[in-house]
């Protein structure tokens, strides 16, 4: 069982600034998600939260809820939250995290990701796509090391 998670506003997505997070809704992202899963014999949760505490006790407890892996995708936090990058190191799980958009063509605030040092990888700028390459990653992974 993989988790996803995905942190601040993207609640909103597919509501406002289609032209950067497209038009998909969070609902049909997680959707999307379960099917790509379910391809790959992998079953998927997803989570959304607004708030960084929240972030953290859901990385912290992932394991001991029988989680195999997360996919995160940590908003604006993923720019500056010490705690997000902490509660990644601290747990044993393998963490991908995923960006709809390629940081690396956004504003300059935006162009270097903190959690990402903790992360076995990162997936950015393939919108959907993203958790769907997140997601083949670890299914290959998982497989290797059953
Ligand atoms: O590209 C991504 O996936 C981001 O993680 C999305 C975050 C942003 O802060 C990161 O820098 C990059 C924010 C998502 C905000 O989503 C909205 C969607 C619609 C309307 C307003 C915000």
């Amino acid at each position: 069982m993989i988790l996803i998670l995905n942190g601040p506003n993207l609640n909103l997505l597919g509501r406002r600034e289609p032209e950067i997070y497209g038009r998909i809704t969070l609902e049909e992202l997680e959707e999307l998600c379960a099917g790509w899963g379910a391809e790959l014999g992998l079953g998927v949760v997803a989570r959304q939260s607004n708030f960084e505490g929240q972030l953290v006790e859901w990385i912290q407890q992932a394991a001991e809820e029988g989680f195999r892996a997360i996919v995160l995708n940590p908003g604006a936090l993923t720019h500056y939250s010490i705690a997000l990058l902490d509660a990644i190191r601290g747990q044993p799980l393998p963490v991908v995290e995923v960006h709809l958009s390629n940081l690396h063509a956004r504003e300059p605030y935006r162009q270097h990701s903190l959690t990402a040092t903790a992360a076995k990888g990162i997936v950015s700028g393939f919108g959907p796509l993203s958790y769907k390459m997140a997601l083949v990653y670890l299914a290959d992974l998982l497989e290797a090391r059953p």
